[in-house]
């Protein structure tokens, strides 16, 4: 299944369009992919050709579950993958040159400085489970509803109704996307029921093959692991599709290491215990085992 990854790499890096894109960097890229994975046994989409720091990634999935949209609580915790984009917004409105590691001090140190510079906007948490409503009071005014919770619906959803076509987590909210430090990439979770196994379709819009995709990849594979366990179903078939699928030109000699490798392995998850929630899953309650990868690759990322 690895070699799925790596034949879209290649493919997007000898064929793929040079695009210039919004961080300015440049990648090369192809338009509409798609990756299937078995997830049956309790095998991952877990990259074996370099090291993918399962744990980091698994911290920013339950971050969302949490509605959270601040960073404090993944700097709390080491996980510096959304940094970035708070620490550039905080060097262009200040004119102070802060280094990473001392901004996110600052956010760990103080819950006021947190508040004005760690928020996202309504970024994945929020609108997952606390997509905003607004109810009409009468003459074309509104007030702001209850939140909507739209992973415990489709839990719900799934437990009473497995033969529907809508069990959907939505992450683009058309009228808050401008609000977003980032609007979301991986957008669209699509959830099936058969033969006693659930499915999953992901639709990313826009993916970072070199430094997201493993990422992505092992996220929404957990996601749709928990929510099988929470929902009494065997976990089936995991497919990712891709829209504008690209790799960064400054990739480049990450892309040329990892394809001279070749995968080797199939690690496996296991989920010890069972919450009583998909809200009450700690970092406690996944081990990965048979898991040997090749050594990490680092490159910049874009932001
Ligand atoms: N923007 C860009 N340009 N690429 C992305 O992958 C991306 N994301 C999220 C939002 N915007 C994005 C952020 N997710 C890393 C991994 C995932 C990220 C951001 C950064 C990263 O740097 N990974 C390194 C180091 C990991 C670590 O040190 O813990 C790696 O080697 O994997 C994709 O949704």
């Amino acid at each position: 299944p690895e070699w799925q990854y790596l034949d879209l790499m290649r493919r997007i890096w000898t064929e793929g369009s040079e695009r210039r894109d919004r961080t300015g960097v440049g990648t090369r890229s192809i338009f509409g992919a798609t990756l299937r994975y078995d997830l049956s046994c309790g095998r991952m989409p877990l990259l074996t050709t370099k090291r993918v720091y399962w744990k980091t990634a698994t911290r920013e999935m339950l971050w969302f579950l949490t509605g959270d949209t601040n960073i404090r609580v993944l700097c709390q915790q080491g996980v510096q993958i959304w940094t970035d984009w708070p620490l550039d917004k905080y060097r262009r409105e200040t004119g102070e040159d802060i280094s990473r590691e001392e901004f996110s001090d600052r956010i760990v140190k103080s819950a006021e400085f947190a508040k004005k510079w760690g928020d996202l906007g309504p970024v994945y948490g929020k609108q997952w489970v606390d997509w905003p409503t607004y109810e009409p009071v009468g003459e074309g005014a509104y007030r702001k509803g209850s939140g909507i919770n739209q992973v415990a619906q489709v839990i719900e959803s799934l437990r009473t109704n497995p033969g529907s076509r809508r069990h959907i987590i939505e992450g683009w909210n058309v009228a808050e996307v401008d609000q977003m430090a980032l609007p979301p990439c991986h957008k669209t979770y699509q959830f099936h029921v058969a033969d006693g196994r659930l499915n999953c379709v992901l639709y990313q819009r826009s993916c970072d093959v070199a430094l997201g995709l493993p990422f992505n990849l092992w996220s929404a594979a957990l996601l749709q692991r928990m929510i099988a366990q929470q929902v009494d179903l065997d976990p089936g078939e995991f497919v990712w599709m891709g829209g504008d699928t690209h790799l960064y030109l400054n990739h480049a000699s990450l892309v040329e290491e990892q394809l001279s490798r070749e995968p080797a392995g199939a690690p496996i998850l296991e989920i010890i215990g069972r919450p009583d929630t998909i809200f009450d899953y700690r970092i406690e309650n996944f081990e990965v085992q048979d898991y040997a990868p090749q050594g990490a690759l680092k490159a910049p990322i874009a932001v």
